[in-house]
């Protein structure tokens, strides 16, 4: 399948594919419940927008942000027809090194179910100083990152069936 990719120095434009066949999981911390939920509520009306049928988005809780690599494995293993797992958590600087570890955990974790599955698993993880900086990305004046993990997952999944 050769292409040639034109306009190299502009990609944030590329079309954003429709979710109209896509099965997609979204798993979703319960930690910072008031983060992660709009995270959540971002990343589900995207998924509406872009045409996944309501009754193809699987939302699923897990106690924390460590959890969730787990989960999308769990997940991946017993459902054979997701399409992609949007990983929602949200980590905020504490004064123990909790932080560092949950954060190095859900990031490689994440990337190696992904990889072990050759299926999207999108970190739509946010690691924060404060809460404040965690508000400001959760609809607030830096956007909603549930609305980006969201059409990574479309994209992604998009590139998968391409192939
Ligand atoms: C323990 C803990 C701490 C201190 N902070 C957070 C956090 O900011 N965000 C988050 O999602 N989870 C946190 N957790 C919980 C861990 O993710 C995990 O649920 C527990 O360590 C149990 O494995």
């Amino acid at each position: 399948m050769a292409t040639h990719l034109k306009n190299l120095s502009d990609f944030s434009h590329t079309t954003i594919p429709s979710g109209k066949d896509f099965k997609i999981a979204i798993v979703v911390a319960e930690w910072n419940a008031k983060i992660t939920g709009a995270l959540y509520q971002g990343a589900f009306d995207t998924l509406i927008k872009h045409e996944v049928s309501e009754e193809n988005i699987l939302s699923l809780t897990v106690p924390g942000t460590f959890e969730l690599a787990g989960a999308a494995d769990i997940l991946l293993n017993k459902m054979s027809d997701i399409d992609a797992v949007i990983c929602i958590g949200c980590v905020i600087q504490g004064d123990t090194k909790h932080f560092d570890f949950i954060c190095d955990a859900a990031a490689q974790g994440i990337t190696n179910v992904g990889i072990k599955y050759s299926k999207p698993v999108i970190f739509g993880v946010l690691t924060t100083n404060d809460e404040q900086q965690a508000i400001d990305r959760a609809g607030g004046k830096h956007g909603n990152k549930g609305d980006e993990a969201a059409i990574t997952a479309l994209k992604m999944a998009d590139y998968s069936c391409r192939l």
